[in-house]
């Protein structure tokens, strides 16, 4: 998983619904429908998703420590959701009493590893790749007007792209996966036997993908070459895969962020 630096997120909160009008201009979808899809409970009853849920973002300090921004930027992106949302003062382990302390039903926080979202009165857990992963493919869902019976190639098999294929699989997609670490496309396939694995990139692109998750840690992962402009395509991976030609090729049928899509998910998975 890449660490997000200060730059990556440092406009996210001014730009929310700046952000969230594109959403809508590109897939149909907000922000919250985006992510109470990905959450799995289009049943959820409004009450409960229109309540204020008292959450706590708590910073950690462990490893290579707080990201400048961070916490407040995820608050930022809850509080635009509804969530009664706030920053603990205190880190780390006090800040967690902290946020007990002041009635926080939800907790936020993430160390080096992890990104977890805790409802401590439901025990509902939501991890962030698991959850980016499935909140990109609900907006590819809005996006391509339902991902049910179209062809997905899913590139890197981590948290992102393992959420990215229950979500595909689950709606009716089929899903063929890719990672440059065969032993990962096949750990996955264990879990998700409907799954097709891909041993080579470009000849995956040539069975008339329709729909791409770009989920790996690398640059140009995507060249213009592979793709014929009419794909539709989630890019949850740190920094953006695809080259300069291929952005440009999809002339803007591409969706990528550094935490909104994600953080909103998680939200709605555990409230
Ligand atoms: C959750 C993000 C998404 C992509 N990479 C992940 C990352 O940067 N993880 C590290 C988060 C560290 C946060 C730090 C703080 O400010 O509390 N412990």
């Amino acid at each position: 998983m890449t660490r997000l630096c200060e730059q990556d997120i440092c406009s996210i909160s001014e730009m929310l619904k700046n952000y969230d009008n594109y959403l809508l201009s590109k897939t149909s979808g907000r922000l919250r429908d985006i992510a109470i899809r990905a959450s799995g409970r289009d049943n959820i009853d409004t009450d409960t998703i229109n309540s204020a849920k008292k959450t706590a973002v708590v910073p950690l300090t462990s490893g290579e420590g707080i990201i400048r921004g961070f916490s407040e930027t995820v608050c930022s992106i809850l509080r635009y959701l509804g969530a009664d949302a706030f920053v603990t003062q205190k880190t780390d382990v006090a800040g967690l009493s902290q946020a007990v302390d002041e009635g926080a039903e939800v907790i936020f926080m993430a160390d080096d590893l992890t990104f977890s979202a805790i409802n401590i009165k439901s025990g509902r857990t939501a991890d962030n790749g698991e959850f980016t992963g499935k909140g990109y493919c609900a907006a590819l869902d809005f996006m391509s007007g339902g991902v049910s019976g179209k062809n997905a190639l899913i590139i890197g098999a981590g948290p992102v792209g393992c959420g990215a294929a229950q979500f595909l699989v689950a709606k009716g997609a089929c899903v063929h996966i890719y990672d440059i670490d065969m032993e990962k496309s096949e750990q996955l396939k264990r879990s998700t036997p409907e799954i097709v694995i891909e041993k080579n990139l470009p000849d995956a692109f040539g069975k008339g993908v329709e729909l791409v998750v770009e989920a790996t840690p690398s640059k140009s992962v995507i060249e213009a070459s592979y793709l014929r402009g009419t794909e539709y395509i989630a890019a949850p991976g740190i920094p953006l895969g695809l080259s300069a030609g291929a952005v440009n090729k999809m002339d803007g049928r591409i969706i990528h962020d550094a935490l909104e899509i994600g953080v909103a998910s998680m939200l709605f998975a555990v409230i």
